[in-house]
């Protein structure tokens, strides 16, 4: 049987392969250990590796349970990271946000950050509904990029959730913020994401138009592949309830009925 953790992904963007999640915490970032702020800083980083933690563990139960009732895993793989300090400090520069541990903690919302990557198109939706459903899981604010793509050509559905993290003294609401997309989507924003990352030229207009007519097309096919698989369950229905009624009909053949 296939369990997550067989799903071992090496990805960009420091997301860590999805199957060290079950085994080992996520890695609290480095910090410089003269930053004036370090003790709270390292703390702040120990809930978000908790919370992702939780999440991952939601998420797994989830996607064992679908499986066994509904015979199908919505979920190809997850991935997690935290953010590096380096990009943490990037971010709240690019927001004019001073850095103090209480301004991250209250102002970014992807310090944390899962990334699930589902099957089929309809799995996302069914995987945020089930997700938000759990009663100590709070929706902090939910962006549908696959419903109003990004300018880029970016789909996918974040989640900024909170979700609580028991430590020995206290109880701590944590913010995470959850990425949930298709393969094809992902395979678009990993690529795309590394061409942007990799070089330091501004990638001219005619480059970009063809990105998003890939991100266009990636779409399509993903609705494609969703009705082919809506197609094959109702197949598979079809003769699961021709094979009941035969059963039904012999049984009642056998008692003279
Ligand atoms: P990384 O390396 O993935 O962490 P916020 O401060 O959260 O309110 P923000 O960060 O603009 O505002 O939120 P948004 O746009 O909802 O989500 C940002 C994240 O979505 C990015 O994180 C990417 O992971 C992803 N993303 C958004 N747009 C694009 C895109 O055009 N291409 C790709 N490949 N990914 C995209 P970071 O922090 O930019 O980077």
């Amino acid at each position: 049987m296939k369990t997550l953790s067989d799903h071992t992904i090496e990805t960009p963007m420091g997301f860590i392969p999805k199957g060290l999640s079950t085994d080992e915490p996520a890695p609290v970032p480095e910090l410089p250990e003269d930053f004036e702020e370090f003790d709270n800083f390292r703390d702040m980083m120990l809930l978000y590796s908790c919370a992702i933690r939780e999440v991952n563990t939601k998420l797994e139960n989830l996607d064992a349970e679908l499986e066994m009732t509904g015979e199908r895993n919505p979920i190809q793989y997850i991935t997690h990271r935290v953010k590096t300090p380096a990009s943490i400090m990037k971010k709240m520069k690019r927001k004019g946000i001073p850095l103090t541990f209480q301004n991250v903690w209250e102002n970014l919302n992807d310090v944390a950050g899962v990334r699930v990557v589902c099957s089929y198109l309809e799995d996302i939706y069914e995987l945020a509904d089930v997700l938000l459903k759990q009663d100590d899981i709070r929706l902090i604010r939910m962006n549908d990029y696959i419903k109003n793509p990004k300018p880029s050509g970016y789909r996918s559905l974040h989640l900024v959730i909170e979700t609580p993290v028991f430590l020995s003294e206290q109880k701590h609401m944590v913010r995470v913020e959850i990425q949930i997309r298709t393969i094809a989507m992902d395979f678009w924003a990993s690529l795309e994401h590394q061409l942007r990352y990799k070089t330091d030229i501004e990638i001219p207009e005619s480059i970009r138009r063809d990105l998003n007519d890939i991100a266009d097309d990636m779409f399509s096919t993903d609705l494609k592949m969703s009705q082919i698989n809506r197609r094959i369950q109702r197949i598979s229905r079809v003769k699961h309830e021709a094979q009941e009624l035969a059963r039904k009909a012999q049984e009642a053949e056998k008692s003279g009925g």
